[in-house]
């Protein structure tokens, strides 16, 4: 068979739908490999350049001691990590920081704080952040757990251009991965986020022991809402030391070729969205990471940490980068096709 025999018609366009049904999506991950990876790719050269990649830094703005249970995350005060926990962090702290991202390369500078919500307390500096890192010619995004509708028309009106929440799995194995909050909170926030005119940065984790309907329920999801997110961070579970996923002897790493599928399959949905090959990528083989390049991926962050475990690091990403012919977007490059 080949590519034009495929049982679900190619699209000729990078058409948006938000009407995809889990059966159409399982269909797509059940696809044969060639067959789903060339379907990726045509659609992804249909918007974006294909050799270039959009890069952000992440930095952890205050770590550790969450209320939330989140079994895979190191930064829940429940889970017995050996993590040190920080204090929000100071206005010039993390200027500094996004200065030397953007020495390094980077468009966008993403802060992390490990809360349920911020506190109105926390609200102010917060704000200066955003100002701050805003004027120095950088892309802003916060990933900040909820927030209300009041916090995120504040944020706008500072100069966020992003906010990053995850819907992490799909809505029926949420439970299963966190019980202190619902999948509705999640989609509440999103809601919040989306009215505030702020883009969106909504994704999830692969290889927490869901199934691949699981996979297919959480890109349906992220497809389906009223707007589809800018971009989209696919995360391969880190399995951090002390937390209940690390814990669970039974659960294996994510077949690498199932991950691959995951990020064509997000690319087909999504075909304007930046497809994030987020977390887990330091233990990812270079040729994986092509693969997943080749699938439609197009946006990574670098730095040698995400926001507490580590991460593929400057060097060897230039090498791969290198060897790939693949070039990192200047930040006024990174619009929507
Ligand atoms: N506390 C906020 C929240 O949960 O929305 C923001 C920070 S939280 C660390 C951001 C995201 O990082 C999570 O939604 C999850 O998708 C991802 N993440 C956290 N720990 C991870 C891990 N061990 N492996 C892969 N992704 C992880
Ligand atoms: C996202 O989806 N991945 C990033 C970012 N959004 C904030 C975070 C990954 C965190 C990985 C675990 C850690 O370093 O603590
Ligand atoms: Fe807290 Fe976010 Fe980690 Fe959950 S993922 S424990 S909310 S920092």
């Amino acid at each position: 068979m080949c590519s034009s025999d495929l049982s679900i018609p190619m699209s000729e366009t990078a058409e948006l739908r938000n009407d995809w049904k889990l059966e159409e999506v399982e269909t797509l991950f059940d696809l044969p490999f060639n067959d789903l990876i060339f379907q990726a790719q045509t659609i992804h050269r249909m918007t974006f350049d294909p050799n270039k990649v959009q890069v952000s830094t992440l930095m952890s703005i205050k770590t550790g001691g969450c209320s939330e249970d989140c079994s895979y995350c190191s930064q829940s005060a429940r889970n017995s990590t050996d993590l040190e926990r920080e204090k929000l962090a100071e206005v010039s702290a993390v200027l500094e920081a996004a200065r030397e991202a953007k020495r390094s390369g980077s468009s966008r500078f993403c802060m992390g704080a490990a809360w349920r919500n911020p506190k109105s307390k926390d609200m102010e500096r917060l704000l200066t952040m955003v100002s701050g890192v805003k004027a120095l010619g950088m892309e802003t995004c916060m990933t900040l757990g909820m927030l209300t509708d009041h916090q995120a028309q504040k944020l706008k009106k500072a100069g966020l251009d992003y906010y990053n929440h995850n819907l992490d799995t799909s809505e029926a194995y949420y439970g299963e991965v966190v019980t202190t909050r619902t999948y509705q909170d999640r989609l509440d926030t999103l809601e919040h986020v989306r009215d505030a005119g702020l883009n969106i940065c909504s994704g999830g984790i692969v290889g927490m022991g869901e199934s691949r309907q699981d996979r297919a329920g959480l890109l349906a999801t992220l497809a389906n809402l009223p707007k589809q997110p800018d971009s989209v961070p696919i995360n391969r579970l880190v399995k951090v030391a002390g937390t209940p996923l690390d814990d669970m002897e039974s659960l294996e790493e994510l077949d690498p070729l199932e991950f691959v599928r995951t990020i064509a399959v997000a690319r087909i949905l999504m075909p304007k969205s930046w497809v994030r090959l987020s977390a887990g990528r330091e233990s990812m083989s270079e040729e994986l990471q092509a693969l997943c390049f080749a699938s439609g991926a197009n946006s990574i962050f670098s730095g040698e940490q995400l926001l507490t475990t580590p991460n593929a690091g400057e060097e060897s990403d230039a090498s791969l980068f290198a060897k790939l012919g693949l070039e990192a977007l200047a930040g006024e490059e990174v619009v929507l096709g």
